[in-house]
């Protein structure tokens, strides 16, 4: 089934007042996680493309027409949702899916209709590569993984690690790829491969496995309503070797599932709240006084593709897909909260990640 979200009238251009006879007006459609085991990720990215859109307005070059809708997390759901959006609703650009998952069907779909779309979290191999209107701003696990597993084993003298993912979807196969690729360069011994399916509630056999081969690190490619589950489970049964998660644990709803059995979770990612960077404190400000939340990754990112999005559909000059496809491809030193981002030929984006833990409640620097 498909609703739109809020498709708010007063996000439209139409007789709102706030449309400039000057600036580019645009249809854009937003599909996000927003309902179901992954909403908090989907709840973060409307969230900063809302506040980012609000800005823009403002700026009044180009005037956004959000057209949202719920994807539920479901392959199914997005395709219906990105066909609607670009048969009925004619938007020009696509932002979204949540998942690499849904990605994986809605991409070649859009490709194909030469509709320019922007992944704010999709972080699995190969996502640009669908095709040359798909983009993303989302630093790939392929990234971020390598500068997670290697401070963990730099600060714990890791040796062996016991691994687990979910073997159901794109992006936790991807991860735990890029988990295995990553520890046998390193020369860890990988002592069990455990496995998982969505919405699994328990996970006491594979935990039992890898209690019972006692590894020096635990490696987990979930979404973070699996991963905090197996966290607090693991802990249960008195596993207490440290966790490296990937980009699925960069959540605070791992912390508010999780509670204290998130302790000591080792991330990386490209957003950290506390850096001493202006744009970073006053987004974080007036997310904080608008949504009265603190923003996380995908807040930021989302919040990051729509300022990079506006920028490309103003030197576009207007609202045509193949024009704002090209603008896009041309992005290069967008200053955004997440540091500089350019595309490279692919339209992937090239980042340095920061690594994180979970201290006190808290994601800090992981030192
Ligand atoms: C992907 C991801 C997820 C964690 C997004 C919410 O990175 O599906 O690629």
């Amino acid at each position: 089934m498909l609703f739109v979200v809020s498709a708010c009238a007063d996000e439209s251009t139409d007789g709102d007042g706030e449309g400039d006879s000057s600036s580019i007006e645009v249809d854009v459609g937003l599909i996000s996680f927003i309902t179901g085991s992954g909403a908090g990720y989907g709840e973060a990215i409307t969230n900063g493309i809302k506040l980012a859109n609000e800005e823009v307005k403002e700026e009044g070059n180009v005037d956004i027409n959000l057209i949202i809708e719920d994807s539920a997390g479901e392959q199914e759901q997005a395709l219906s949702a990105a066909q609607k959006l670009m048969n009925s609703d004619n938007v020009s650009v696509l932002i979204g899916p949540t998942l690499s998952n849904e990605m994986n069907v809605v991409g070649p779909e859009a490709d194909l209709n030469g509709v320019p779309t922007i992944g704010t979290s999709t972080t699995a191999v190969g996502i640009p590569q669908i095709g040359d209107y798909i983009f993303r701003n989302s630093i790939p696990e392929s990234q971020a993984i390598p500068a997670s597993i290697e401070a963990a084993v730099e600060k714990y003298d890791v040796e062996t690690v016991a691994m687990l993912y979910g073997n159901d979807d794109v992006f936790t196969q991807s991860g735990f790829d890029t988990m295995e690729k990553v520890a046998k360069d390193m020369g860890l011994e990988i002592l069990t491969i455990e496995t998982f399916q969505r919405d699994q509630s328990d996970y006491n056999a594979q935990l039992t496995k890898i209690k019972d081969v006692d590894p020096d690190l635990i490696l987990a490619s979930a979404l973070y309503n699996e991963g905090a589950v197996i966290m607090n489970q693991a802990r249960r049964i008195g596993i207490d070797v440290p966790f490296v998660g990937g980009n699925g644990f960069n959540s605070p709803e791992v912390i508010e599932i999780a509670g204290d059995a998130s302790e000591g979770l080792i991330v990386a990612t490209p957003w950290f709240a506390g850096v001493d960077n202006p744009k970073v404190q006053q987004f974080t400000e007036k997310y904080e006084e608008e949504f009265d939340l603190e923003p996380d990754q995908f807040a930021a990112q989302a919040y990051d593709a729509l300022h990079l999005l506006a920028d490309a559909i103003e030197k576009a000059g207007s609202d045509d897909r193949d024009a704002i496809r090209d603008a896009l491809a041309e992005t290069s030193g967008f200053e955004g909260v997440l540091g500089e981002m350019s595309f490279d030929e692919d339209g992937d984006i090239v980042m340095e990640p920061i690594v994180l833990t979970i201290k006190d409640g808290k994601f800090q620097l992981f030192e």
